[in-house]
């Protein structure tokens, strides 16, 4: 009677596990695989010797073979996603950082407290003067529709003045619907909106905030930078009283030894319109490449409100009128901090930012 070739199976396989298991790394394994569960493993070899046998028992034999293969190449799997596991392991450990030392070093030293940013603290302040003045203060959203930010302030689709305002449109909805506020004045007419809703006119109200146009920065420009608007709508509104309050707030804000000037401008939402300078606090007038030689800087737009603002949000014109106008946050910290380029606003240079805690 012949010896089954698969007589010693069950010893192979013992073995075969035994010798996985005694690998210590992954290296050990892998370098045994061929002996274990590849060409050179004595599992092949019985394979060959099946070869040998009747049809009938090469069959069952076969089975055999492959049961105990599975178990063997099952138990290499594991111990090689353990070895792996602990490979792991011990690079995280020897990258890791120690920072208890790091920590108890530092706290022995004063840790520095943030403060606000220069425009945050600029903004505050302009909130400050303005609620002397008896404004409130409002906000809104920064992501409008076109209506808000065009339509509803006298700049129907296609008007050239969209010109004034270099866009960036918000990929939602139609296209051309949504965009990133160019300006504050949008706010206007949330606000109006919600008096007219509420009927509780009049408004006293400045609105600050932040906004986005396609300008590319400079000395005196950022893409993404701040105004503030004001609006007043009562009984019996004039420019003059708008004339006021901008005086008002140059010589509150900027000291008394600071002129201001208005310039007839063009805005679709005022009638009449006007432009609001002050003497650039870099050079005292004399001319310098951030006023770009004029001596003045620009410091916001101002006007009456158009009777079409007023109508699009439903005010009556013949009881009520009023004016609005709208200063940037950052032109205002630049003139009165006497920083030449406002892109410094932005670089987060430390040695810069500390000058203003
Ligand atoms: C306006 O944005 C009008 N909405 C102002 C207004 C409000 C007029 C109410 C009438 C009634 P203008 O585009 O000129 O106007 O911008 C006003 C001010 O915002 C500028 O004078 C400047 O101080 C500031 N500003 C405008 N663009 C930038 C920019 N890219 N970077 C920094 N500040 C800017």
């Amino acid at each position: 009677m012949t010896t089954s070739p698969l007589a010693e199976l069950s010893t192979h396989v013992t073995d075969l596990i035994a010798r996985i298991d005694r690998a210590a790394t992954l290296a050990d394994l892998h370098a045994d695989e061929p002996f274990i569960v590849g060409k050179r493993s004595i599992l092949s070899t019985l394979q060959k010797s099946l070869g040998a046998l009747a049809p009938e028992e090469r069959k069952s034999a076969g089975a055999q073979l492959q049961e105990a293969r599975r178990g063997v190449e099952e138990a290499y799997h594991v111990r090689r996603t353990f070895l792996e596991e602990a490979t792991r392991t011990q690079a995280l450990e020897a990258d890791r950082l120690d920072l208890g030392d790091v920590v108890v070093a530092k706290v022995s030293v004063p840790l520095a407290v943030g403060h606000p940013g220069i425009v945050a603290a600029t903004q505050r302040q302009l909130e400050d003067v303005f609620v002397a003045m008896g404004f409130t203060v409002s906000d809104g959203p920064e992501v409008e529709s076109d209506w808000y930010n065009f339509e509803a302030l006298n700049i129907p689709p296609a008007h050239p003045a969209r010109g004034m305002w270099d866009t960036f449109y918000v990929d939602l909805g139609e296209p051309e619907t949504v965009v990133l506020r160019t300006h504050t004045s949008p706010t206007q007419v949330h606000l109006m909106e919600k008096a007219v809703a509420a009927d509780s006119l009049p408004i006293h109200s400045v609105m600050p905030g932040r906004c986005y146009r396609r300008d590319t920065p400079d000395a005196r420009h950022l893409a993404a930078f701040h105004q503030i608007e004001g609006l007043v709508v009562d009984r019996g509104i004039s420019f003059a009283d708008l004339a006021g309050v901008i005086e008002t707030f140059t010589h509150s804000y900027f000291g008394p030894d600071i002129s201001s000037r208005l310039r007839p401008a063009f805005f679709p939402f005022t009638e009449p319109s006007a432009e609001f300078e002050i003497t650039c606090t870099i050079c005292r007038g004399e001319g310098c490449r951030t006023c770009s030689q004029t001596g003045w800087i620009e410091l916001g737009g101002c006007g009456m409100l158009d009777p079409a603002v007023l109508e699009a949000v439903g005010i009556d014109g013949d009881e009520w009128s009023g004016f609005a106008f709208g200063f940037g946050i950052d032109r205002c910290a630049q003139m009165r901090h006497q920083i030449a380029d406002m892109r410094a606003l932005i670089d987060n240079d430390v040695r810069f930012l500390r000058q203003f805690s």
